[in-house]
């Protein structure tokens, strides 16, 4: 059977703030492997914005999504891999619910670890995943 013909998806990511800093993963994922990302991932069918945020970020760091806010949206194209993609993606800003707890990594097959880095082009982990790169050099500052 020939395979369905691929279509853009829905990727919802959140840039979760505490202080002046911004939670990163190390990703394991096929598409930006070993590059420093958000926490995030696809919009189900049904879903408002804000209750994927809160969901993927519950998935992948046991965290609880505080307050939460639309940032702007981005078109991804990840046409040079083995498996061609296209993400149209959401990006939030949003607080801890509980700014004392602790991140965890819940999917250690997608992710290597979550840590808090200072919003700082110069002090921010290297590799960024590239949209995120991308953010930063146009002077993107996801920071009320
Ligand atoms: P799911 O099965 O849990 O729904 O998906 P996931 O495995 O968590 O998906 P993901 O790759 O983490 O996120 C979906 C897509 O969103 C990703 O493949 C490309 C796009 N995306 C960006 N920027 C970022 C980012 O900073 N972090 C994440 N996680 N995804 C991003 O364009
Ligand atoms: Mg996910
Ligand atoms: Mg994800």
């Amino acid at each position: 059977m020939e395979e369905a013909k691929p279509v853009p998806r829905v990727g919802v990511v959140v840039f979760v703030l505490k202080g002046k800093s911004v939670l990163l993963g190390r990703r394991r994922s096929s598409i930006g492997a070993s590059t420093f990302a958000l926490p995030g991932g696809h919009l189900e069918f049904g879903e408002s914005f804000e209750e994927c945020g809160a969901r993927e970020l519950k998935e992948e760091t046991g965290l609880e999504m505080g307050k939460a806010e639309y940032l702007t949206v981005t078109n991804n194209l990840f046409l040079d891999q083995p498996k061609p993609a296209h993400y149209v993606t959401i990006f939030l800003r949003a607080v801890l619910e509980d700014p004392d707890q602790v991140a965890q990594n819940l999917e250690p097959n997608k992710c290597d670890g979550w840590g808090w880095y200072e919003w700082d082009k110069d002090k921010l982990p290297q590799p960024l995943f590239w949209p995120l790169q991308e953010m930063v050099r146009s002077g993107f500052n996801p920071f009320p």
